[in-house]
């Protein structure tokens, strides 16, 4: 059972290493702006899950600059996603605003979604 999830992860990312997404290019200053938007942002993730590579792809796929952290191999990551999300599950988005309390966002859609409120935004 090991092996064969070993063995999908591997083949998920070949899969996504080939077919990687073109980053969008946008401006200077409309990517600047945008980056000040997700400077809080961080995404706690395994690298061969295929709901965190759905989410990179997004990520790849519209230029954003967004922490990503293994909560898989690096246990202060892991600890930090139990301790302070609340759940081992990724991925999972650590939202950080100034001045307001830090939130946890989970399932790969949701993340999405917000994402895309924050490109439109
Ligand atoms: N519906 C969730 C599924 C996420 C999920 O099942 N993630 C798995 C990894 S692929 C996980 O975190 N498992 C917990 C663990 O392995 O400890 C989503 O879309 O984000």
């Amino acid at each position: 059972m090991r092996l064969l999830r070993w063995f999908v992860g591997k083949v998920i990312l070949f899969i996504n290493a080939i077919t990687l997404p073109k980053p969008i290019q946008r401006d200077n200053i409309n990517q600047h702006k945008l980056d000040k938007k997700t400077k809080g942002l961080t995404i706690y993730q395994f690298e061969a899950c295929p709901f965190c590579v759905k989410v990179r792809r997004f990520i790849r796929k519209n230029n954003l600059k967004i922490n990503l952290r293994d909560a898989k191999n690096n246990e202060i990551f892991k600890s930090e996603l139990v301790n302070d999300g609340g759940k081992h599950k990724v991925p999972c988005l650590k939202i950080e605003k100034p001045n307001a309390k830090t939130e946890w966002l989970y399932e790969s859609d949701e993340i999405i979604l917000f994402l895309k409120k924050i490109i439109a935004s």
